[in-house]
């Protein structure tokens, strides 16, 4: 288990901020062994002395910033390098200062000054270093800071691939090699999300946990402190309204707060005030020999509940249906990048349609994106990057020892918002493959013993007869292609198979079920009707032909509909891809198809009837 916590850095009376995002100095090591990098120690000099250097945008992928088609679709180390000036205040042995990269995809080595601070496996969660020691050998230094990434992904690796070495010299130059995966989405790389400098006192509040609930008109907030760097210490914590007002206080490192008159959060579209947050203010008063430490964080809080029977996912104990969207972090340019500008039309736009919820497919999102659903009360299915699972090997004790220490990475990150009320552990595995039982058994309960407050799932295209780890979720998510993958063209088919593909699963287990993903490629602009496939009529009509099924479920045990996809995105090149997956109701530039305007319309009665 992690020993650690991962908060979000915030400010605070007591702590501070640097963000260094912006251009890095940046260079792929094409060594025919990619190695070179790590061989002539290129982290123990600026970059610029050991070789040419490029501009890179930071946070950004790097494949599509350049024209050259060897970095987009580049295999190995690249290296990153920028130097900053910390405040002259930071230079002291009261203050830790920490450097957090958001996230880099996918395996990183981080040093600073040109000593090693971390390295970290996966690309989607964050990770920290503290460097303050190395600030203080010599104050006048600008700092170096130096982050190589590798995006070469093994059957180890989460989501997984492998590495094809072709030697036939007659088809292949000479170290030709591929990087195969089984997943649908461009493999995009570098650092994706911000890197901050942040600061702390030497002893500090390092985790908040809260576990909220509520009884008629009284909030109750379960809450634990974990204090790092104090052989004493003391914390008073105050939960605070919107309007700055303490509504309860305590003293105690860990205990129940109670809230009368609670403001429940709720998701936006079953509430007047929805994604309504508390602030609980954790004030920390150590001492560690002869110095003293004042340390405060303030936690955005969401009380609220979340449960599951046969047929119903219950929020606050009133049934919430699912209708929304599956997304990617992806777009032109910038690919998986962190961007305000697209983060917030996002945002626009899924309001617009009137969607109330989306899932994190593939991997987990930016903190900045689950900030932005607590406060605007669209709810989460937080999606661990383990897709792609189909090899047999990628469910052996290797693999499946890192996606419990993913899931331990993610639930550490992730466990207090209130927008995520479910956790999805995978999507696509071959759950019908004999190791797919133990594997699935260990990693939901493992992921239940870290979080016995949300429910788990993973999402599944396999047969419901032979599923091995459909026992173990608490709700079904089933994603289906009719008349797209199968029976191409033949939209008369939906209804019928549609229908047999619930009656199956519920059949069976017994547990509601969410179409997580349905869906057709469309091409915009591309049109004919008759519908065809590839066209927006054909878009239009798999998905109107879906939404006549769901309507006869959805008040027994079909408990949501998420499209897939949002938006078109960014895949491999292949025969079945035209500049990428078209599945998307709105282009990749954010433009609705005609599709969008029929989920439009569908998720606004939706609203209307059922929040
Ligand atoms: C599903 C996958 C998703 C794909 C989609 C598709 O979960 O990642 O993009 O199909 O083929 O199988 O469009």
């Amino acid at each position: 288990l992690l020993d650690t916590g991962m908060l979000f850095p915030r400010e605070s009376s007591s702590r501070e901020v640097k963000a260094l995002n912006g251009l890095w100095a940046f260079r792929a090591d094409r060594s025919p062994n990619r190695n070179q990098g790590f061989e002539r120690a290129w982290y123990k000099s600026s970059l610029a002395e050991t070789g040419p250097v490029i501009d890179m945008p930071v946070p950004a992928s790097y494949n599509d910033i350049t024209q050259d088609a060897t970095l987009r679709d580049f295999i190995g180390w690249v290296w990153y390098e920028r130097e900053v000036t910390v405040p002259a205040r930071w230079i002291t042995d009261g203050l830790r200062v920490v450097l957090r990269v958001g996230s880099a995809h996918y395996y990183s080595v981080v040093w600073v000054n040109g000593v090693k601070v971390t390295e970290h496996e996966g690309g989607h969660l964050p990770f920290e270093a503290e460097i303050g020691t190395l600030l203080r050998e010599d104050p006048t230094m600008p700092c170096r800071i130096t982050i190589a990434v590798n995006n070469t992904l093994t059957l180890q690796t989460l989501p997984p691939g492998t590495i094809q070495y072709m030697n036939d010299r007659t088809r292949y130059p000479d170290g030709f090699f591929v990087q195969n995966i089984n997943f649908d989405f461009f493999n995009y790389a570098g650092i994706h999300r911000p890197v901050l400098l942040y600061t702390t006192p030497k002893a500090y509040v390092d985790d908040i946990t809260v576990v909220t609930d509520f009884l008629d008109n009284t909030g109750l907030v379960r809450y634990n402190v974990s204090v790092q760097g104090a052989s004493s210490a003391t914390v008073k914590v105050t939960l605070m309204d919107k309007g700055g007002h303490c509504v309860a206080s305590s003293t105690e490192p860990s205990g129940v707060l109670k809230v009368v008159d609670v403001s429940l959060w709720w998701p936006y579209l079953m509430h007047e005030s929805p994604g309504y947050l508390y602030s609980l203010e954790v004030r920390l008063m150590a001492a560690d020999g002869s110095s003293t430490y004042e340390d405060v964080y303030a936690l955005p809080v969401g009380i609220r509940t979340i449960n599951v029977t046969s047929t119903q996912f219950l929020i606050n104990n009133k049934p919430f249906y699912f209708h929304g969207v599956n997304k990617h972090e992806d777009a032109d340019i910038r690919g998986k990048g962190l961007d305000w500008p697209l983060v917030v039309k996002d945002f626009n736009l899924i309001k617009w349609l009137g969607a109330n919820s989306f899932r994190t497919s593939h991997y987990p999102y930016a903190e900045e994106i689950l900030q932005m659903c607590d406060r605007h009360g669209i709810v989460v299915i937080d999606e661990s990057p383990g897709v792609g699972i189909k090899d047999i090997r990628s469910f052996g004790n290797a693999s499946l020892t890192h996606h419990l220490a993913v899931m331990d990475e993610l639930v550490r990150r992730d466990k207090n918002h209130p927008s995520v009320v479910m956790w999805s552990v995978a999507n696509e595995p071959a759950a019908e493959m004999n190791p797919a039982e133990y594997y699935f058994k260990t990693l939901i309960t493992h992921t239940k013993a870290l979080d016995p407050t949300r429910p788990v799932t993973y999402v599944t295209y396999s047969n419901y007869a032979r599923d091995k780890g459909a026992p173990f979720v608490d709700v079904i998510c089933i994603n289906s292609y009719f008349s797209w993958y199968h029976d191409q063209g033949h939209l008369e088919v939906i209804p019928l198979q549609l229908n047999t593909q619930f009656e199956d699963w519920y059949g069976k287990y017994k547990k509601p079920i969410i179409q997580s993903e349905y869906g057709a490629d469309a091409v915009a602009g591309l049109h004919n009707d008759p519908p065809v496939m590839f066209t927006e009529e054909y878009q239009k009509e798999v998905l109107q032909n879906y939404h006549s099924v769901f309507d006869q479920k959805r008040k027994k045990y079909v408990i949501g509909e998420l499209i897939w996809n949002f938006a078109d995105f960014m895949t491999t090149q292949g025969i079945l891809r035209v500049v990428g997956n078209k599945k998307g109701i709105f282009t990749r530039q954010r433009q609705p198809k005609a599709a969008a305007f029929i989920l439009k319309e569908r998720y606004w009665r939706l609203a209307n009837e059922t929040g």
